[in-house]
């Protein structure tokens, strides 16, 4: 298992580099180009000095966090094909730099959805919460503002400025979308991409939807076992692979995250681990990464990944906002809580490698 940390980029963090490393078992940063649109080729230039300033740190960029995948090519659209050729050139490129795997995600229009990023928990501290009724209530437009109000000043995965410039049009695009035709819009660009991943040995995981059920009428297609099956058989390849994020899949009870990661071990390359407390009601909230806070046997969810004989990347996903934290961290990424969900992953982790 190898541990990595999501940052944001040299002026796009609050977190430095320097802070990152000395976060014990941290050996990557797992990065992106975040000012790049979706659909265009990331320049060689770029990636270099992204390269540079990690390994000046003395950290890897073996894991890129999304190569985020054009809003035409999950809708079908005949311009799909130039955006593609730009994912396949953006691959090779990636690979020149010495990147070893690649996650992304293939939800339309919405990357993940919360109703409220800074709930507060009784100890003061506060998470992304999401409720089940308010969400059904309230409109995309609502919610759009509601997150780009509390987010701060910063722009947060998923909710890029230029994706929510275009989104009324990009809803309209969906009207009458289904998942038959999402699904094989995926296999399209599977077959377009994999071969090419494995010719540059590049490694392909797709992150599950987030929550894993379908919002605002719009289809989300890796929320389960049955579909992550699915989707693994269009191309049968190590090259396409998952990011298993327990988190997101973990939201709905019916997903057994250490049974996935049993059955699915050998095609995951990147473990996002993340707990959250489900409510009866539907609702929940993201929580440390203690077992005992949350509805997610953590403890269970290392052990399958030691017993498949894990030796892929794994991070600690969001994270509460603590001691203070809130008003200078992006929501979710702050670096107190996920310094201490690493301590608690790497401790599990050392216990269960010793005993055996
Ligand atoms: C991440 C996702 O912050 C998060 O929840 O796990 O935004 C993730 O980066 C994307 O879905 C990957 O494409
Ligand atoms: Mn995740």
């Amino acid at each position: 298992m190898k541990m990595v940390f999501r940052w944001f980029g040299e002026g796009n963090d609050n977190i430095s580099l320097d802070q990152i490393r000395q976060i014990p078992g941290v050996e990557g940063a797992v990065w992106s180009l975040h000012d790049i649109s979706a659909g265009a080729e990331w320049p060689c230039s770029r990636i270099l000095e992204v390269k540079k300033q990690c390994e000046e740190s003395g950290l890897n960029i073996d894991v890129v966090e999304s190569v985020n995948v054009h809003e035409d090519i999950k809708l079908g659209l005949s311009t799909r094909d130039k955006y593609i050729d730009n994912y396949r050139k953006t691959l090779k490129n990636l690979s020149k730099a010495g990147a070893k795997v690649i996650c992304y995600n293939f939800m339309p229009v919405f990357d993940w959805i919360r109703t409220d990023l800074h709930k507060k928990l009784s100890d003061g501290s506060n998470a992304m919460f999401y409720d089940k009724s308010e969400l059904e209530n309230i409109s995309s437009d609502e919610l759009i503002n509601r997150i780009l109000e509390s987010s701060g000043n910063f722009t947060i995965p998923g909710w890029e400025p230029e994706r929510l410039s275009v989104i009324k049009n990009t809803f309209k695009a969906y009207e009458g979308f289904t998942e038959e035709k999402l699904w094989s819009n995926l296999e399209y660009f599977l077959k377009c991409i994999i071969s090419v991943a494995e010719e540059y040995g590049i490694k392909m995981a797709i992150h599950p939807d987030d929550p894993p059920w379908s919002l605002f009428g719009l289809p989300r297609i890796v929320s389960n076992r049955n579909n992550i099956k699915k989707l693994l058989s269009l191309v049968d390849s190590e090259y396409n692979g998952l990011t298993l994020c327990s988190g997101s899949l973990g939201s709905n009870k019916e997903n057994n995250i250490p049974e996935l990661v049993r059955e699915f071990g050998k095609r995951i390359h990147f473990a996002h681990i993340r707990n959250v407390r489900i409510y009866d009601n539907g609702n929940f909230i993201e929580t440390s990464h203690r077992t005992k806070d949350g509805s997610l046997d953590i403890y269970e969810i290392l052990k399958a990944y030691y017993e498949v004989g894990f030796d892929g990347y794994v991070r600690p996903d969001h994270g509460r906002h603590i001691w203070g934290e809130e008003t200078r961290c992006r929501p979710g990424y702050g670096l107190y809580d996920r310094a201490l969900g690493i301590m608690y992953i790497l401790g599990i982790w050392d216990a269960i490698t010793r005993n055996k």
